[in-house]
């Protein structure tokens, strides 16, 4: 008797952070900042292998905003060249009020980040009291987009977990786990098999590691049967010393590697399935 075929990996899930609110032209000259650069980056990445992007947006002169004006506009210029999935930032730049960090939703984003607690950002405080969270995770509801938890410490996913229990999140949950912040968790393959041990059953998970992390992170999480987000927004360089010419070329080292252990890679309409975007959630 033949031996069965063993199980196919599941899809690898790519999600592109094409911009942030931190990274400046200054630093690379790489960086996207009108509607028209991030549609056209949004577009590259898209071929390289990216179902996600995640978006903030800046104004002309590179500032970041939350302006919901600039989300429509940069919404409706990535919509116009591809058909990946939007998921705008509400965590914005730090120093933001929620309600400035809350313009986007006003565009019915399909996702939206949820920043599940407050960190030590480098050297400033990233805010999300209890009560902000609880706040954005009603208007992110009301909205109709569906939350990625960003989780930039182990913490974070019992407070998701506790919105779980408030009924101000449902199934299915999908999480971020942030990696590498200076003054939050740090990047390492335990972290992850820790992390990912934490949170229900049936939910999806990545990882998006900053700087030098990114790469070796990147590669663990696939390993282990998450999804990742690589992108300008979180590094700048494709190696030591290199800038990436935007966030594609990231993109299409990580689908590659992906490629390599046996995992396909997905595209937009198999990640609207295996996030369960369209399900109703419970
Ligand atoms: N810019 C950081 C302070 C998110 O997009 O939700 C927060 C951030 C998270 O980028
Ligand atoms: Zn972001």
């Amino acid at each position: 008797m033949r031996a069965a075929p063993p199980e196919a990996l599941p899809e690898a899930i790519l999600t592109a952070a094409i911009v942030g609110a931190e990274v400046t032209r200054a630093q690379t000259p790489y960086l996207p900042l009108t509607a028209g650069e991030l549609a056209d980056e949004a577009a590259r990445c898209r071929d390289a292998g990216v179902s996600v992007v995640h978006l903030h947006v800046r104004t002309a002169d590179g500032v970041p905003s939350q302006s919901s004006e600039l989300f429509a506009e940069a919404i409706a210029a990535i919509r116009a060249k591809t058909d990946v999935i939007v998921q705008t930032s509400t965590g914005g730049a730090v120093g933001m009020s929620i309600d400035e960090r809350a313009g986007p939703l006003a565009c019915h984003p399909e996702m939206a980040t949820l920043n599940c607690g407050t960190l030590n950002f480098g050297d400033d405080v990233f805010v999300n009291s209890r009560p902000q969270i609880r706040d954005l995770a009603r208007r992110i509801r009301a909205a109709g987009s569906m939350p990625e938890l960003e989780c930039y410490e182990v913490g974070h996913i019992d407070e998701a977990l506790a919105l779980v229990g408030e009924g101000l999140l449902a199934a299915p949950l999908h999480f971020q786990f942030v990696l590498g912040v200076p003054g939050g968790i740090g990047a390492r393959e335990e972290i992850i098999r820790f992390m990912a041990s934490q949170i229900p059953e049936g939910s999806t998970w990545g990882v998006a590691a900053v700087g030098r992390h990114q790469k070796p992170m990147t590669e663990a999480a696939l390993r282990l049967g998450g999804h990742a987000r690589v992108g300008l927004e979180d590094n700048i360089y494709l190696t030591k010393g290199v800038l990436s010419e935007g966030s594609a070329p990231l993109v299409t080292r990580a689908a590659a590697f992906a490629r390599s252990i046996g995992r396909a890679v997905a595209n937009p309409e198999r990640a609207r399935t295996i996030l369960k975007l369209a399900t109703p959630r419970t």
